[in-house]
This record gives structure tokens, C-alpha cells and sequence, in this order.
């Protein structure tokens, strides 16, 4: 790790089932239940919430991590007993509501993930940006073995990482995918040796929150949305999206920099 992460304090400091810390402009959330595996009961959700909605103002990217062996188990089973068809619904959507904060927010984010991503803990790390695996990391949907259905989102997160036929088999059959066939399929971005997932998270996260606030905006809001539209709409929504991110002061300023040959080229790795 590069900084120094300080504990957040404020509302942030009152969650018990994160753990909020800074240093500079990266926030990083840790999921905090590592006896239930950090599997997402109410509370958990509603942290998740309350945290993406009062991130520490200057935050420009976040790492989001599990503590313990596993990032998430999913949806805390022992929830789901006792609930009718009117409080399922409210229960998906309260879901739904927390992650499209994270997914919709207001700065990138960074999963990092190990050990168990299964059920809604693979919904909770797609509707992040960015999914950073160790390779001790495997995926499985659960949910037809436990006679459920998806219920945070996804069936329209995930499938569009991964493709409906390939989300159909791992529910239909319990297939298991492991670091290196999830990032095959889309599901991650990056694969890391164990135990290099953070730090790897933390530096990608840092070079994020390096670029213009609105180009990252950008890409947060206008990407997903305009592959939702049709083609038409969708060059629409992209040439507005390019004018507001144009005329900002800062693009100005950065475009003057390279013409200047201030600033760094792209460069082969
Ligand atoms: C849990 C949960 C949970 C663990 N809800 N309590 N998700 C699943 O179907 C995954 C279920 N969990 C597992 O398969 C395993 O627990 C793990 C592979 C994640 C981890 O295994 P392991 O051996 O490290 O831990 P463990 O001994 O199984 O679990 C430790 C404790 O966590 C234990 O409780 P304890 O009181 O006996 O110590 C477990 O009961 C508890 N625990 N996972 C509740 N998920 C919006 S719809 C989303 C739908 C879904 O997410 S379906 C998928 C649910």
C-alpha cells in the first residue's frame, strides 16, 4: 500500500459492518461481517447506502474489499424464511437502491475480491467499475439450488458482464468459475496474485482519481445507458455527453497541456 489510510469519522465511523478508511482522494470500504462470511443481511445494505451516499468529500475513487477468507456469501439466508411476496419486492428493491448508488454514484469503483464471490456478493461487486480478483477468487450463483431467483440486480448486471447463456448455466447447473475463467468472461478485469489484490486495487483506484471528474463521470453514467439505447439514441446521448465533457474548464486546461507537451503520452507497456 502506497498511503497510509486513515479510519473516516463522522456517520462513516458508525457503521459496523464496513470499514471506512482514506488516504487522499481514495476511500476504501471494507465489508465487516467476516464470521457470517460477509454475507449482506438488511443492515449490511442499508451501511452500503448510507456509506456510497456520504463518502468523505474528497474522494475522487473508491476500493471496495471483503474482510476475511471470502469477499461476500451473498444474501444472509437466514433473512429469507419468514418473508411474504410484498416484502420480497421491497426487499429486492432496497438492493437495488444500494447498488445502483454504487453503480451510480458519484465517483469509480473499485472492487477487489478473493476467496467466495457467489450469489449476491457477485451482484454487489457488478455493479462496481472496476473488479480487481486474487486468484484464490471463484464465482457460483446459487440461487437455483436454494430455490430463489436473483434479487440485487443480477440479472441485468450480470448478464450483461457475462452473457445470459453463460448466467444460466452457473444457476442452472452450479457451475463454478475460478479467477482466470471469470476474467475469460468478463466477469473481472484483472487477475493478481494472492494477497496483491488491495494494493493493486488502491493503485488503480489512485490513477483513476487522477483524471477529470467529469470524464470519469462519463464513463460511469453515459457508457452503461447508451449501451441500453438503441444505435440511434445512443449516438445521440454520446455526442451530448462529449460536449459536456468538452467544454469543461479542466478538459480545456489538460488539452493545452499535451499540445504543450506537458503532459504524458500513451505508452506501450
Ligand atoms: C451464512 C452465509 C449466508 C455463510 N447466509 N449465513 N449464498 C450461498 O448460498 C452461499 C452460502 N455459503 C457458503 O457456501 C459458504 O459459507 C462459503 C463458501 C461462502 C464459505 O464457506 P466457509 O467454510 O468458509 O464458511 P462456513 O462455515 O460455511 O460459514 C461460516 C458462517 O457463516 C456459518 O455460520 P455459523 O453461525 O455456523 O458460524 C454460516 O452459516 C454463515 N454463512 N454464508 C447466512 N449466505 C438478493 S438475492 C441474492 C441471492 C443470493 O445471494 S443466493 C446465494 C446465497
Amino acid at each position: 500500500m502506497t498511503r497510509s489510510f486513515k479510519p473516516a469519522a463522522g456517520m462513516l465511523a458508525q457503521l459496523d459492518l464496513l470499514q471506512v478508511s482514506h488516504a487522499g482522494a481514495v476511500t476504501h470500504v471494507r465489508l465487516y461481517r467476516p464470521a457470517k462470511r460477509n454475507a449482506l443481511n438488511d443492515p449490511m445494505i442499508r451501511q452500503l447506502h448510507s456509506c456510497f451516499v456520504n463518502l468523505p468529500p474528497a474522494t475522487r475513487a473508491v476500493v471496495l474489499s471483503g474482510e476475511g477468507e471470502h469477499f461476500c456469501a451473498g444474501l444472509d439466508l437466514s433473512e429469507l424464511v419468514e418473508r411474504d411476496a410484498g416484502e420480497g419486492v421491497l426487499h429486492s428493491r432496497m438492493w437495488h437502491a444500494a447498488f445502483d448508488q454504487i453503480q451510480f454514484g458519484a465517483v469509480p469503483v473499485v472492487a477487489v475480491l478473493h476467496g467466495a464471490v457467489v450469489g449476491g456478493g457477485l451482484e454487489l461487486a457488478s455493479s462496481c467499475h472496476i473488479r480487481v480478483t486474487e486468484e484464490s477468487t471463484y464465482y457460483g450463483l446459487p440461487e437455483g439450488q436454494r430455490g430463489i431467483f436473483l434479487g440485487g440486480g443480477g440479472s441485468v448486471r450480470i448478464t450483461r458482464l457475462m452473457g445470459v447463456a453463460r448466467v444460466t448455466d452457473l444457476m442452472m447447473t452450479g457451475r463454478v468459475y475460478d479467477a482466470e475463467e471469470g476474467r475469460q468472461a468478463g466477469l473481472s478485469q484483472y487477475v493478481v496474485p494472492d494477497g496483491d489484490g488491495l494494493a493493486k486495487g488502491i493503485e488503480l483506484a489512485e490513477r483513476i482519481a487522477t483524471n477529470a471528474p467529469m470524464s470519469n463521470y462519463a464513463v460511469m453514467h453515459a457508457l452503461p445507458r447508451i449501451a441500453d439505447q438503441s444505435m440511434t439514441e445512443g449516438l445521440l446521448t454520446e455526442s451530448l455527453m462529449a460536449a459536456v465533457a468538452e467544454s469543461n474548464p479542466e478538459a480545456k486546461q489538460r488539452l493545452r497541456a499535451f499540445l504543450d507537451k506537458r503532459a504524458g503520452k500513451v505508452v506501450k507497456r
